[in-house]
């Protein structure tokens, strides 16, 4: 007996005109098959002449296109090889759709047919395809579109799904090629398009291996090893340090609703995508059809996108970051969203205290008004007094010793440093816990004894800040940290 299903199959077929005149039985002719025209995803044919599409750059996106039917797309793209910027005095060899990387922003609506051009620039060295993940078709159109360099491939794809979708280049060593800059973002509008907002805007992360360590200068090249063990050199934003952020921060108003398209091209990296600051009222996570709603911080994959919106309340600089966070503060993975504007102080009030708390005065707190003896010769840095500042107390007392205020306190041009060598020696090794004045301010922190140093990192250390930063103190000798460190031994028997 005949299943109701396939009788309904057959007589949808027979009655529509795309059906064969004689219809075959029903074995043979499964549903999918007899009625093409009733497939949802079908939106019709392409209206109009052909458009070619709006490409930009980031942090640029095409505008809303508006359009009430399908049309015919062309999508011009050029791979373009060339030298540019990774960092400040860092160059890199960069492998692009389009000139920059991330690749251009391509903006077209669901149910146009996509005519794509890719080009690949005569001078370029490497042969190289694109993978769309908005292309339903063998390799997302990879398997279409492998080009030589001086060579155009062309295909053709109706854009099925709307939602946001990476693109990359998938030509072997596939890896290579994205980790190279390869990769950008196309959006499939809906129909009836995506809510307005004020502002839209491209924001692309990406991991970077290099032959140097972070901030080693000069043209590096690409490490493979570092690439298989997904240990990246640089993670950032929009292709180079410094390109979503300073100059090349992204810009917003008070009052404004903005849309991020966010994606991430990989090639390692899963991306916790976060904006300091902010609320997402709204994440189309893995940019699919659905939003999920007041969201902190979302994860993007890699080869993959998110579509965050937020509303700019209160003017100020919003750090855009992979919350992952030491690609943030060490590997570069930090942009800037600068919102301009009136304040709102309902919203956020802006500091309105700084209460001191804790203990009472100590002996350390009483301000010290000696200035520091200047002794004739200072002693030279020694090397290793440098190397322990550098990675041990810089954490805390920067760079060049310089502090942060309200927290840490000034080593240079220190009164409180320089007026007692031995109580100096004393709060490295026992660590110190205020309130205590430097320079006129008052610090109420807390210093972790630092006592699995040596005496003679100890001396030398405190020689070493001792005679620089402005100051010009005599040398400390790990004797007189020796007999410091036993008094105490033997105070606490
Ligand atoms: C974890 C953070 C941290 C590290 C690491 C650290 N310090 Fe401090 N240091 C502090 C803080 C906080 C204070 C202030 C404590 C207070 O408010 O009472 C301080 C105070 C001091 C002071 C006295 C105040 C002044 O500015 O003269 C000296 C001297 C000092 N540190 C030296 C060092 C040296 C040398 C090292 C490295 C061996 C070091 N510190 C490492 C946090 C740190
Ligand atoms: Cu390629």
């Amino acid at each position: 007996m005949k299943s109701p299903l396939l009788l309904a199959a057959f007589a949808l077929a027979a009655c529509t005109p795309a059906a064969p005149a004689s219809a075959p039985p029903p074995a043979a002719a499964p549903a999918a098959k007899a009625a093409p025209a009733a497939q949802p995803e079908d939106f019709g044919p392409a209206q109009g002449a052909p458009i070619a599409a709006v490409l930009t750059d980031a942090p640029e996106v095409p505008p809303a296109l508006h359009r009430t039917a399908p049309a015919h797309v062309v999508v011009d793209l050029e791979v373009i090889e060339k030298v540019g910027r990774l960092a400040d005095g860092v160059e890199y060899t960069f492998w692009t759709f389009g000139g920059r990387v991330p690749g251009k922003f391509i903006r077209v609506r669901q149910g146009d047919t996509v005519e794509f051009h890719l080009k690949n620039a005569a001078g370029n060295k490497m042969p190289h395809n694109i993978d769309l993940h908005a292309v339903t078709g063998p390799g997302g159109g990879a398997a279409s579109s492998f080009t030589a360099p001086g060579h155009e491939s062309v295909f053709t794809f109706k854009a099925l799904n709307a939602g946001l979708f990476n693109y990359h280049c998938a030509t072997a060593p596939v890896g290579m090629h994205i980790a190279n800059g390869m990769y950008g973002l196309i959006l499939v509008e809906p129909p009836e398009g995506l809510p307005k907002v004020d502002r839209e805007l491209y924001v692309m992360q990406g991991d970077f291996y290099t032959q140097g360590g972070y901030h080693d200068r000069g043209l590096q090249p690409f490490d493979m090893q570092k690439a298989i063990d997904e240990k990246p050199t640089y993670v950032l934003f929009n292709g180079a340090e410094g390109a979503a952020s300073g100059a090349n921060a992204l810009q917003a108003k008070v009052g404004e609703k903005v849309r991020i398209f966010a994606g991430n091209g990989g090639p390692n990296l899963v991306s916790s995508f976060h904006v300091i600051g902010t609320v997402f009222d709204r994440v189309y996570t893995e940019g699919g059809a659905h939003f999920q709603e007041d969201v902190g911080t979302t994860l993007i994959p890699a080869g993959g996108a998110a579509i965050v919106e937020l509303n700019a309340r209160v003017p100020g600089d919003y750090a855009i970051v992979d919350h992952s966070i030491f690609r943030a503060f060490n590997k570069g993975a930090m942009g800037t969203l600068h919102v301009a504007g009136p304040e709102d102080k309902w919203v956020y009030s802006g500091k309105q205290a700084d209460n001191v708390l804790g203990a009472p005065p100590t002996e350390l707190s009483q301000p010290v008004v000696a200035a520091a003896p200047v002794p004739a010769a200072p002693p030279e840095p020694t090397a290793l007094g440098k190397q322990v500042f550098g990675s041990l107390c810089a954490s805390c007392h920067q760079a060049n010793g310089q502090g942060i205020p309200g927290a840490f306190p000034p080593l240079a041009g220190s009164d409180f440093l320089m007026a007692d060598k031995h109580r100096a020696i004393g709060i490295v090794l026992h660590g110190l816990n205020g309130p205590i004045q430097v320079n006129g301010k008052t610090f109420t922190n807390v210093m972790p004894p630092q006592s699995q140093l040596t005496d003679e990192e100890i001396a030398s250390v405190l020689t070493y800040v001792r005679s620089n930063f402005g100051n010009h103190g005599d040398a400390v000798k790990p004797a007189e940290v020796a007999k410091q460190r036993n008094a105490k031994q033997m105070a606490n028997r």
